[in-house]
């Protein structure tokens, strides 16, 4: 049963999201690319998992630069995907079993394929002259010296107009200048036009990038060659409060709508603001700082270790850090990341202990959790070894920058291997049949290369195993109130590899015990996690992903335990435990 009743305000607090990308989701047709009919045959599934809600990523009509991040037409559908019919009958599908369907809304950039683009290439005194940000060359160069997220100048040369247009994605992904109000209606007629079909909200892409510094100004910080150029000019640009409250009143006056933003970049400080519970600018934010945690100075393809108490200290930062102010975003994956498994976890000795225990710290924080498809049944990374069978253009722009400045192959490439995006972007693993079940044609990018050892089939077959315990945790969420909007209270363990923290309401409380890594941890003597032990032995376990086990006193690898705690009295005034 969901727990979801149709319409009701504010649903998205409550709810489980599970993030997909068609592309990769299920093959209904046989060309070899996941599509919505893919998505609606595996709604059921879904709905036994316990999910309540799904973010689609980009079914747009788009040349494909960006897999569907550069919008050619917001209000088609690519053919590969489906059409109306499709689409309809899986919305349909979706709120028959009380789910619901959000959707990416890409609108800091259009491909430059978009007829708004063509026509502001073609007719600079036209109506869509100005729906791009166009500069002029300085000393024959582009206007500043800002870098693009997937490498190189941000600023394209286009001779029609003797001006650059800016792109902080791919060349294909042109910025569209949101100072112009004209862009803006057009925005908020997307919205209201998918509003109208029915679906329940967006994940709103970059959307804190949408207003620019129009001054320009050089990024003069001394920087790693290879990091991003020009973010303190258009991260939290000066306009980007005004822009979004506007969007609220003028689009997102329906109270069962959410509007939830990926904003790169935006610290506790940024979040609190942009989805401050009163000024409800945004409904949620998605932030990255988890995500950097093995970035070094320059950037994501600068890779550095991280430290398991790196780990739980992100995590409590960012669950004290909005506590009572905003509504946080929870995830460890998505389609821009590594699998999390293989990244926080490990991917072989500990498949399973290691997924469970990532699958608990996402559904035990406050706020809005989000599973990433695969991540249910322990997909590692693709892990391909040639570069031909990568197709992203992130990875493929850092290949090509890195091996023509004489970098080696072999470097580049371990690198690639570990972080490249399509890590997270191959098909669904559904059975052990060829494909894994994910389409009866050619997939549109290679299984990852451990295909036939982890399916959704295999882990249904067993107990426990990775999926059982995301859909037992999923329904423990759903019944324990503590989980989804407890007080975070970080606890002290005495042992950086162990993490602890209360989730704590009026009366009573629960207390979450993580070991981070693949040795068995002690949990230490004199520290705050003691006390809570001290009274009466060990409190009764609600969870624990292994079946025999010596916690409290020891933590087995990655064990994970949620204990619950007796209610002290002087918690009785404590009203925040509505996050
Ligand atoms: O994945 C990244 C770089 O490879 C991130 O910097 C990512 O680009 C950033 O988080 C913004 O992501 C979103 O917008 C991009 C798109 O490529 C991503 O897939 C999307 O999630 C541009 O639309
Ligand atoms: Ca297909």
């Amino acid at each position: 049963m969901s727990l979801i009743a149709p319409r009701s305000q504010e649903w998205w607090k409550d709810a489980t999201f599970y993030q997909i990308y068609p592309r990769s989701f299920f093959d209904a047709n046989g060309d070899g690319i996941g599509d919505l009919e893919g998505v609606r045959s595996k709604v059921d599934y879904l709905h036994w998992l316990g999910v309540d809600a799904i973010w689609l990523n980009p079914i747009y009509a788009s040349p494909n630069a960006d897999w569907g991040y550069d919008v050619s037409d917001y209000y088609h559908i690519d053919p590969v995907f489906g059409g109306f019919d499709e689409f309809d009958a899986l919305l349909q599908e979706l709120h028959r079993k009380e789910m619901r369907l959000v959707m990416d809304l890409v609108v800091n950039h259009t491909s430059t394929e978009h007829p708004w683009f063509t026509s502001s290439l073609e007719d600079p005194a036209g109506p869509c002259g100005d729906f791009y940000i166009w500069q002029q060359g300085v000393e024959s160069g582009p206007p500043n010296n800002w870098h693009s997220f997937f490498g190189g100048s941000a600023w394209e040369f286009k001779k029609e107009r003797e001006e650059y247009y800016l792109h902080l994605f791919a060349a294909g992904q042109a910025d569209l200048n949101w100072e112009n109000p004209a862009v803006r209606q057009e925005v908020y007629n997307v919205m209201e036009w998918w509003f109208r079909r029915g679906i329940d909200g967006f994940r709103m892409d970059v959307i804190n990038m949408i207003s620019k510094d129009s001054r320009f100004p050089n990024d003069s910080r001394i920087l790693d060659p290879i990091a991003t150029r020009g973010t303190p000019y258009f991260v939290n640009g000066p306009k980007l409060h005004d822009y979004l409250r506007e969007m609220r009143s003028e689009a997102l006056q329906r109270p069962e709508v959410t509007a939830i933003g990926e904003c790169p970049g935006a610290t506790v400080e940024d979040v609190r603001m942009l989805s401050n519970l009163d000024r409800r600018e945004l409904d949620a934010v998605i932030q990255m700082e988890l995500m950097e945690l093995d970035h070094g100075a320059g950037g994501k393809w600068d890779i550095r270790r991280w430290r398991p108490e790196e780990l739980a200290a992100k995590i409590t930062e960012w669950q004290s850090g909005l506590q009572g102010a905003a509504w946080p975003a929870n995830f460890f994956s998505n389609h821009d990341q590594p699998r999390a498994l293989s990244r926080f976890g490990d991917d072989t000795t500990y498949r399973y202990e290691s997924a469970t225990m990532l699958a608990l710290l996402l559904l035990a924080q406050s706020g809005t959790p989000f599973i990433y498809y695969g991540e249910e049944v322990g997909m590692p990374n693709a892990d391909y070894d040639e570069i031909g069978h990568y197709l992203d253009v992130d990875t493929r722009n850092y290949y090509g920058l890195r091996t023509m400045e004489g970098k080696p192959e072999s470097q580049v490439m371990e690198t690639i291997r570990y972080m490249s995006r399509d890590n997270a972007r191959s098909p669904m693993q559904w059975d052990r049949s060829p494909n894994a079940g994910f389409t009866r044609g050619t997939p549109w990018i290679p299984m990852g290369r451990r295909a036939r050892e982890v399916s959704v089939e295999s882990e249904q077959e067993r107990e426990p195993s990775v999926l059982q315990e995301y859909r037992r945790l999923i329904a423990l969420r759903k019944e324990e109130r503590l989980l989804r909007r407890g007080r975070f209270v970080p606890v002290e363990t005495g042992n950086p590899s162990l993490f602890a923290f209360e989730k704590r309401g009026d009366e009573s409380a629960l207390l979450v015990l993580v070991n981070l890594t693949a040795s068995p941890q002690n949990s230490g003597s004199n520290s705050d996690l003691q006390t809570r032990f001290s009274a009466g032995g060990a409190p009764p376990e609600i969870y624990n992903n292994y079946r025999e086990s010596e916690a409290p006193e020891s933590l087995a690898p990655f064990e994970s335990v949620i204990y619950r705690l007796a209610g002290g009295r002087e918690e009785r005034n404590d009203l925040s435990n509505t996050f």
